[in-house]
């Protein structure tokens, strides 16, 4: 009997620097709306879920403040739990947290009757801590979260093994695999790419939506798991737009959903969490054909071409 699972992706298009919680909570019910009406049980919503991709700005602290959550749930996204439980769907969120002093990009994931049972803060911290001169917009993702603290963990919900990851975490094979090493049967990875690189000039950036699907179906692929990876996209302001191509990808690296648009979007996938089993029991049966006294290398902090910055 297989194990099946109605997953969405609740892809969130712009939101606008003075949008309230209030009006982005309700666009997010409007999609966990149409999703149990698609039989949807868990929506995945994406990285920094509840407000503008501020990161683009150099802000001073107190106003950068104003993005983060100081507890979750709060007044604001209370209403969402409230709809989740009475819907009986759960789902997956990403926000901007502040805890105890400390400020994360993070995730949670949040079971039927709106318990959150797992919690996650985004690994791999991209950008810069101080501003690029010359540029219009930022990526200060190194001036506003700290390196997240808790590792990758797989939580047993759902049925299945879930995982997250959150945005350039997606880009390093490390992320797939120490989740793959944990059984994991479903990533879950939001993101904020702009599509014109933050370095301007960069020779990757007409590569952006490219390596986005790569990095996806690599790790899906390569650790024999799906993946739903869910963007915040669109024209947050003139010149400044983030990537869309939302999609549920499966463990034999294959694209089954696909946003279209850059807006707020729902996709869904009806997958089945068994469909990894003869990939690791096959090409990537981990205890078999694995060498892990030849890849010490990569726990150390820099291989043999440490970067220049
Ligand atoms: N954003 C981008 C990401 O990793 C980035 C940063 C863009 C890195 C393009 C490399 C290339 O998708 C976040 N929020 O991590």
């Amino acid at each position: 009997m297989p194990r099946l699972l109605r997953v969405g992706a609740a892809q969130i298009g712009p939101i606008y620097r003075d949008d309230t919680r209030g009006e982005v909570v309700e666009r997010l019910i409007a999609l966990m709306e149409e999703a149990e009406r698609k039989g949807v049980e868990l929506v995945c919503y994406p990285e920094c879920a509840l407000s503008t991709f501020f990161p683009r700005y150099l802000l001073e602290r107190s106003e950068a403040e104003r993005y983060f959550e100081e507890s979750m749930p709060n007044p604001s996204v209370q209403p969402l739990f409230d709809q989740a439980r009475e819907l009986g769907v759960g789902f997956h969120l990403g926000y901007s947290e502040l805890d105890g002093g400390n400020h994360y990009n993070s995730s949670i994931l949040v079971d039927k009757e709106g318990r959150i049972i797992g919690k996650y803060r985004k690994s791999h911290i991209p950008g810069t801590s101080e501003p690029i001169p010359g540029q219009r917009f930022q990526h200060l993702e190194r001036r506003y979260f700290l390196e997240g603290d808790t590792g990758f963990s797989v939580w047993d919900a759902f049925g299945g093994k879930i995982g997250m990851a959150i945005c350039n975490d997606r880009r390093w094979p490390e992320t797939w695999r120490v989740l793959g090493m944990q059984g994991v049967e479903l990533v879950i990875v939001g993101w904020n790419t702009p599509l014109t690189h933050y370095r301007k000039g960069i020779s990757y950036s007409r590569l952006t939506e490219f390596h986005s699907k790569l990095s996806l179906q690599a790790g899906c692929y390569q650790n024999g798991t799906w993946a739903v990876g869910v963007a915040h996209c669109g024209e947050e302001e003139p010149d400044y737009v983030l990537m869309g191509q939302s999609m549920i990808v499966s463990p034999l690296g294959e694209v089954v959903a696909l946003s279209t648009t850059l807006r707020d979007e729902l996709i869904s996938s009806t997958i089945d969490l068994d469909a990894g089993k003869e990939i690791k029991e096959g090409v990537f049966n981990f205890e078999l054909y694995r060498r892990p006294e030849l890849y010490k290398i990569i726990s150390e902090p820099t291989g043999t071409n440490p970067s220049k910055g």
